[in-house]
């Protein structure tokens, strides 16, 4: 038998298991992080920051090996004042709080569900041992309601991935459970700040709290985080650092995302880092379903930088697309009528859609075009952030809008 690169790996990796991995018992199931729970220091890289969401605080083994406890349940998640949505995430969160480790690490990941039905954990793009992987019925029992299960592997590789149940995957995905798996390098690069955005597609019927798991494409909520336009936090840098974002999408759609103000280089996937001679300038990256894409820039312009999903529906909320098409119709007094026999009618204006922030809607549904700018309304909502560049801050709170120096704004020169 001749002896391949990868026996030699599959062999080095379970020597290395052998000498390494311990099994865990039911009795040393670490503690769930309580709310609030400060992050263990970072030894030799700088943390990632999950806007909205945070990190998932470990505890050290008696081994050594750093501990994480995922608790997927039943979460009731604030997508931006004025919306609840009942989803299901983890440790309180949707989606879950992003787990960090290093290149090397022994790493063991419990996971209890208690979740109304059975599940499983996949850490999607991780270079593992095929029992590890969490495909239920595949590589292991589904787990059960009330039961935990302990993954423990060491890590090999890096970059930005994901974890996703891989049980009832359809109706888990749709209902919000993932969250990032951040493998930072031995020799990380020299990064000032590093973003983290899950990008999710939701069908909640306005009026209601519950996605719809069975929509395929109708989707009419988008979010960064779990969150929608305005209630997604600020992206904060100081002008002249070298910042990363990387984006993952667990949706069924792709979603282009643009950047205003920078041209950036695609630096990484879900698979690692993109060699120095592979990279290209973009503006935009399209974050392909099942993947995720790191991109990289020095904040040299200092301002608001507008950040969101090119796929103009994806920055709407709760956007009904069944609405009827009245550009350049005269509707004068027709709305008021129809909406005698049908009280949520509502069809486009006459002119378009601009102006139409303020329209009623239903109890626990956002409008559709939302949010104020310092020059009046921003006529978004869903996937759309943004990045503020400021030099002399101190910390990383939002700094507030971006005030132009004088003679470089846009301005009205006729009436
Ligand atoms: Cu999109």
């Amino acid at each position: 038998m001749t002896v391949s690169r990868r026996n030699l790996l599959t062999g080095a990796a379970l020597l290395g298991g052998a000498s390494l991995l311990r099994r865990a018992s039911a009795e040393e199931i670490p503690p769930v992080p309580a709310p609030g729970t400060p992050m263990p220091k970072a030894v030799g890289y700088t943390p990632v920051v999950t806007p909205n969401v945070g990190s998932l605080p470990w505890t050290k083994g008696k081994d050594g090996a750093k501990e994480f406890h995922l608790v997927a349940e039943p979460v009731k998640r604030e997508f931006a004042p004025g919306m609840i949505v009942d989803t299901w995430g983890y440790n309180g969160s949707s989606p879950g709080p992003t787990i960090e480790v290093v290149e090397g690490d022994h790493v063991r990941l419990f996971v209890t569900n208690k979740l109304p039905e059975r599940t499983s954990a996949h850490w999607h793009g991780v270079l593992l041992p095929n029992g590890m992987d969490g495909v239920a019925g595949l590589n292991q029992p589904h787990i059960e309601v009330g039961e935990t299960y302990v993954y423990e592997f060491v890590i090999r590789g890096s970059g930005v991935k994901m974890y996703h149940p891989h049980s009832d995957e359809m109706v888990q995905m749709a209902m919000g459970m993932m969250g990032f798996f951040i493998i930072h390098p031995k020799n990380p690069p020299p990064i000032d700040r590093h973003f983290c955005i899950m990008l999710h597609e939701w069908a909640i019927a306005p009026g209601t709290s519950k996605p719809n798991p069975a929509v395929m494409l109708d989707f009419n909520i988008f979010t960064f985080n779990g969150r929608c336009w305005p209630g997604t936090d600020p992206l904060v840098v100081k002008e002249g650092q070298r910042v990363r974002i990387s984006l993952g999408n667990l949706s069924m759609d792709n979603h282009p995302i643009h950047l205003h103000g920078y041209a950036f280089e695609l630096v990484g996937t879900d698979g690692g880092e993109v060699p120095k001679s592979a990279r290209w300038p973009e503006t935009t990256v399209d974050v392909v379903v099942g993947s995720t894409r790191t991109v990289e820039l020095l904040a040299d312009a200092p301002g608001d930088w507008a950040f969101h999903c090119h796929k103009s529906h994806h920055t709407m909320n709760a956007m009904g697309h069944d609405v009827p098409n009245m550009i350049g119709v005269n509707q004068k007094g027709v709305a008021s009528k129809v909406q005698k026999v049908l009280p949520t009618y509502m069809a486009m204006g006459e002119n378009g859609m601009g102006g139409m922030m303020a329209m009623g809607t239903p109890k626990n549904t956002l409008p559709m075009m939302t949010g104020k700018g310092p020059f009046g309304d921003i006529e978004m909502g869903g996937m759309f952030t943004v990045l503020k560049v400021r030099s002399g801050i101190t910390t990383y709170d939002d700094p507030g809008w971006y005030k132009n120096p004088a003679g470089t704004m846009a301005r009205k020169v006729a009436k």
